[in-house]
C-alpha cells in the first residue's frame, strides 16, 4: 500500500512535468518556446509532428541513437539567427545549415521560424537519409 502510494505520487509528479512542458506551447505571451524532438535511429529520422507557431522561439532537439555519426541539416534554419549546441560546441548565425551529431549524442537548435511550409531534414553523410518532412502550420497567436 505504501509502495503504491509512492508510485502514484511519482506518476502525478511526472504528469505535472509533462503538463508544464506542454504549457510552453499554449502560452501566447512572454517568450513561449515550442519543442520538436527528433530521434535518429537505424538510419532514419523520427520526429514528433506538432503544429508550430511562426515567430515563436523554437527548439529542435536531435538525438543520435545510432552507432555512427550523423548529420542533421535543414533549410528550416536559413534566414533565422540559429543557435546550435552539439557535443559541447555552440555556434550562432544566419547561415547555420545543420550540425554533425556523434553516436549517443544530441544537438539542440534554437531559432525562430519565419515562414511556414514544408521542410526536409537530411544527413549529408548518408545521402539515402532524407528524413521526414515536417509540416509546419502557422498557428494563430
Ligand atoms: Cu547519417
Amino acid at each position: 500500500m505504501k509502495l503504491k502510494n509512492l508510485t502514484s505520487r511519482m506518476l502525478i509528479g511526472l504528469l505535472a512535468i509533462i503538463g508544464l512542458w506542454g504549457l510552453g506551447l499554449s502560452q501566447g505571451h512572454s517568450q513561449p518556446e515550442q519543442f520538436v524532438d527528433v530521434q535518429i535511429k537505424d538510419f532514419e529520422f523520427r520526429s514528433t509532428q506538432l503544429p508550430l507557431q511562426l515567430n515563436a522561439q523554437t527548439v529542435i532537439r536531435v538525438v543520435n541513437e545510432d552507432e555512427v555519426r550523423h548529420d542533421f541539416g535543414s533549410s528550416i534554419f536559413y534566414n533565422s539567427n540559429t543557435r546550435v549546441e552539439s557535443s559541447g560546441v555552440i555556434a550562432y548565425g544566419n547561415d547555420v545549415g545543420g550540425a554533425f551529431i556523434e553516436p549517443g549524442h544530441e544537438a539542440t537548435f534554437h531559432f525562430v521560424i519565419r515562414e511556414s511550409g514544408r521542410y526536409q531534414f537530411q544527413c549529408s553523410i548518408h545521402p539515402d537519409m532524407k528524413g521526414e518532412i515536417l509540416l509546419l502550420r502557422a498557428g494563430t497567436v
